[in-house]
């Protein structure tokens, strides 16, 4: 036990016994008691961030037909939701290591942190570029976010076409995505797999499709193109033109 773990306990307030076997058993492990916020960080030396899920800026059935509002109540409340509490779980489990000096599961919370962190971060993404149809969503890109997509696909309805098949295409469950790259000012298409494999550098999401079945089975059932045809009329280009001009800054 390194000196950072003895402090750690002593700061804790845990007790040691050591068992019949000579292992000594740490009461606040054994226990499995969470630790306070403020505990976890006057131990880790570290301000936490306590992630929250965002509200939908729109209410349930406001994507209808399109998307259906028990879709989106699932989606939103008991999907996304998970992942908000799976990337603080993460970040909490990561903090109690370093408090502890401790990093056998290293590797397991770094996943479970990229995981979910890709989760909250792509979902808020996704309801924040979708608008009902006819009151912000559908329609055209307008603007500079249609000059630069004419620029970098050759026209708004190559970058369709391209993102279409990107997601159309994904393996199991993912993404398509569209990006902004920092070092040659571009745009890109790519898909993720999951929340968080897959990605690029130096990028920044502007434009994001959830092609995870939980996004679209209860409507489409195995019709993941059909999903992808429909979605077109609930994107809120404005959002997204604003997301790119943010990304260039
Ligand atoms: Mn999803």
């Amino acid at each position: 036990m390194g000196s950072n773990r003895r402090d750690f306990l002593k700061t804790a307030g845990a007790t040691s016994v050591v068992a019949a076997s000579g292992f000594v058993l740490d009461n606040s492990v054994a226990q499995a008691q969470p630790m306070s916020q403020q505990a976890l960080q006057q131990a880790s030396s570290g301000k936490l961030t306590e992630h929250v899920l965002p509200p939908l800026p729109y209410g349930y059935d406001a994507l209808e037909p399109h998307i259906d509002a028990q879709t989106m109540q699932l989606h939103h409340d008991k999907h996304h939701d998970a992942y908000v509490k799976g990337l603080n779980k993460a970040e909490q489990e990561l903090a109690k290591a370093r408090a502890a000096n401790d990093y056998a599961l290293v590797q397991h919370w770094s996943r479970q942190a990229a995981f979910h962190g890709g989760g909250h971060f792509l979902h808020t993404l996704f309801w924040s570029i979708m608008a009902p149809s006819g009151k912000g969503g559908g329609g055209e890109p307008t603007g500079m976010l249609a000059d630069k997509m004419k620029e970098d696909f050759g026209s708004v309805d190559a970058f369709k076409a391209q993102f279409s098949a990107a997601a159309t295409a994904v393996e199991g469950s993912g993404w398509a995505l569209l990006h902004y790259r920092t070092a040659d000012k571009r745009l890109i298409i790519l898909q993720a797999e999951n929340q968080q494999k897959l990605s690029s550098w130096g990028t920044t999401p502007i434009l994001a499709l959830d092609v995870w079945e939980h996004a679209y089975y209860l409507k489409y059932q195995n019709k993941r193109a059909d999903y992808v045809k429909a979605w077109w009329n609930v994107v809120n280009w404005a959002a997204v033109e604003k997301n790119l001009s943010m990304a260039m800054k």
